[in-house]
C-alpha cells in the first residue's frame, strides 16, 4: 500500500513538472516588439541587436510598428522580405537533446501588392527544415486587417542548443518586395504524451510488484 502511493506521489510529481517544463516559452521576444517610431517600417540587417533575441542571418526583413496590424497587439511584426530581398532570420534557444519541441508562429502578407498572392516561410531547426508554408492573400487582406492565420510545427532536438531560422520567399520571380509577415513566434517543450506516462505507470507497477515478490520471498528465506 505504501509503495503505491509512493509511486501515485512520484507519477503526480513527474505529470506536473512536465507540465510546467513544457509551459516555458523559450523563444525570446517572439512578437518583434522594439522601440521605432509609431507607424513606421524601417529595414533591418543583420544586426544582432537591432531586433531584440534576434539576427537577420541574410539580406534585410522589414519590422514594422504599426504599418500594419500585428497579430499579437503589441503593433510589432515582420515583413520577411525586406528591401528587395528575401530576409531570413534566426534565434537560438536552449533545448535538450531528443526532447520534442512544439513551434508555432501567425502568418499573413504584407497587403500592399495582394495581387501577388503567394508568400512563403521555410522554417528550419537545428539545420533541418521542420515545415513549409503558404500564405494567399486576397483583396480583402489590408494593413488594418492583415486576416493572420496561426501555423504550428515541431521538431525533435538534437542538442543543448537548437537555431530555429525563418525564411521568407513570394511568387514574386524577382524576390521582390512584399513578403511573409511573421508573428507571435512561440517554441515550447511538448507535454509527454497520455500514453507515455502510461508506459512509465505500468513500468512503476511492474517495479513495484517485482519488489513485493523479492520481499515475500525473503520473508519465506527468513522463515
Ligand atoms: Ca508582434
Ligand atoms: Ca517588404
Amino acid at each position: 500500500m505504501k509503495l503505491k502511493l509512493l509511486m501515485a506521489g512520484v507519477v503526480a510529481a513527474l505529470t506536473t513538472a512536465g507540465a510546467a517544463d513544457a509551459a516555458t516559452e523559450l523563444v525570446v521576444n517572439g512578437g518583434f516588439t522594439g522601440s521605432i517610431g509609431k507607424g513606421a517600417t524601417i529595414v533591418s540587417t543583420d544586426s544582432a541587436t537591432q531586433i531584440a533575441g534576434w539576427t537577420v542571418l541574410t539580406n534585410y526583413v522589414d519590422w514594422s510598428n504599426g504599418a500594419w496590424q500585428s497579430s499579437d497587439g503589441d503593433d510589432y511584426s515582420l515583413d520577411l522580405i525586406g528591401g528587395f530581398r528575401r530576409g531570413v532570420i534566426a534565434q537560438t534557444i536552449a533545448t535538450q537533446a531528443g526532447r520534442t519541441y512544439n513551434l508555432t508562429f501567425d502568418i499573413s502578407g504584407n497587403p500592399d501588392m495582394y495581387r501577388e498572392a503567394g508568400r512563403f516561410i521555410t522554417v528550419s531547426a537545428g539545420g533541418a527544415e521542420i515545415g513549409a508554408t503558404q500564405y494567399v492573400l486576397s483583396s480583402a487582406n489590408t494593413r488594418q486587417n492583415m486576416l493572420w492565420t496561426s501555423r504550428s510545427m515541431s521538431f525533435v532536438a538534437t542538442g543543448a542548443f537548437t537555431q530555429i531560422v525563418f525564411a521568407g520567399t513570394s511568387d514574386n520571380p524577382a524576390n521582390c518586395c512584399w513578403g511573409a509577415t511573421l508573428d507571435n513566434v512561440s517554441v515550447m517543450a511538448a507535454v509527454p504524451e497520455p500514453a507515455t506516462w502510461a508506459m512509465m505507470i505500468v513500468g512503476f507497477g511492474a517495479a513495484g510488484s517485482m519488489i513485493r515478490t523479492a520481499r515475500r520471498r525473503n520473508a519465506f528465506a527468513a522463515a
